[in-house]
């Protein structure tokens, strides 16, 4: 009788048509571009993809290039849509989302709705690496943030301000809230709630001028990979809001049994279906990173068909890709790979579909 602890024997027979296989394979599925490590991210954001490959360079591990990538992209207010002095919410100010996340250990540390604190990414890693917590939300965030040392700091701008001034002077538009009086797509606030009426199709305010999050995956040569989100979120938001950015699975995903993915677009449409979640679990179960990006997107046009959103995917031997959905203002899209294969980040896109 076999103990259940034995050595298992398995007899492979020798398949003569295994080579023919591999060649057919790699015909029809060249992977030219697979390398590690690896450095991907949404838009042309060359700088913090740069960090972030100078960061791995440099003996500093996945985490540490994600959060000093996306820490870049604060710094330097990549688009407007990231770091301080953008999408000022309804009363104006700027608040802040960022994710960051360790495929080895699946440990999360993120922040929503933070004010105050420039560096977002840097107090999501702090909330994973000091707590054992997940998430920390809002003024009880930014707190916690000055607790561990980071300077607390007013993220107001003038570039802000203008914004936040035309938008009062436009009688508060473009509007997010429904369902209110008076009327918010003629009127300012304040609102009061009324009868929900049977919605006609709203238009999305959420396009290629009120997005541009940065999204981050890293893997080192050994395919360990780390993935991190940092966003100012949605301009003109309704206080409180917290969009797909600093949401697991929603914003970003890593698992160094899998790879990584990393979203960007209308967060309050994207979060609802946990596309980096899904393209994950599509690279497990052998997906192309391609097509594992695109079901992602698939998975959300089926019911807005006209979301503003792309997403990046990159499975553990390098080999990674990138979706978008063809919305208006949206029909390609960039992003910024670094590997071995190049001495400077090569900025690269899609067409969308
Ligand atoms: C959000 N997804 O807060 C973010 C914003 C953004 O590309 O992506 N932009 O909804």
């Amino acid at each position: 009788m076999r103990s259940g602890f034995g050595p298992v024997f398995v007899h492979r027979q020798h398949n003569m048509f295994a080579p023919v296989t591999i060649l057919v394979s790699v015909l029809l599925f060249p992977r030219a571009h697979a390398s590690l490590p690896l450095v991907i991210n949404t838009w042309a954001f060359k700088s913090a993809s740069a960090e972030a490959w100078g960061a791995l360079q440099s003996g500093g591990s996945v985490l540490d290039a994600v959060e000093k990538g996306c820490a870049r992209c604060e710094a330097e207010q990549c688009d407007g849509s990231v770091g301080f002095g953008g999408s000022p919410d309804e009363t104006g100010e700027t608040t802040l989302d960022a994710m960051i996340m360790n495929g080895n250990t699946m440990e999360v540390g993120a922040v929503a709705d933070l004010r105050r604190i420039k560096n977002a990414i840097g107090v999501a890693r702090a909330v994973m690496e000091h707590t054992d917590h997940t998430l920390l939300v809002g003024e009880s965030a930014s707190v916690f943030a000055e607790n561990m040392g980071f300077v607390a700091e007013d993220l107001t701008t003038n570039r802000s301000l203008n914004i936040f001034s035309q938008w009062l002077k436009g009688n508060c538009q473009p509007n997010y809230r429904k369902n209110v009086s008076p009327d918010p797509s003629k009127s300012c606030g304040p609102y009061r709630p009324e009868a929900l009426r049977t919605q006609s199709k709203r238009p999305r305010h959420a396009n290629a001028h009120s997005h541009d999050t940065i999204g981050m995956i890293a893997l080192d040569q050994h395919g360990h990979v780390a993935a991190g989100t940092s966003t100012n979120g949605l301009t003109h938001k309704v206080p409180g809001r917290v969009g797909d950015s600093p949401v697991v699975g929603a914003g970003a995903y890593a698992d160094s049994l899998a790879g990584g993915a990393a979203a960007t677009g209308d967060g309050d449409i994207m979060m609802r279906f946990l596309p980096s979640y899904l393209a994950v679990e599509l690279m497990r179960a052998g997906a192309d990173p391609s097509a594992a990006c695109k079901s992602a997107i698939s998975r959300i046009k089926r019911h807005y068909s006209e979301f503003f959103g792309a997403i990046i995917c990159a499975n553990t031997t390098g080999h990674y890709g990138a979706a978008c959905n063809k919305a208006p203002g949206l029909s390609q899209f960039h992003y910024m790979v670094s590997n071995c294969q190049s001495d400077t980040p090569i900025l690269k896109s899609v067409d969308c579909f």
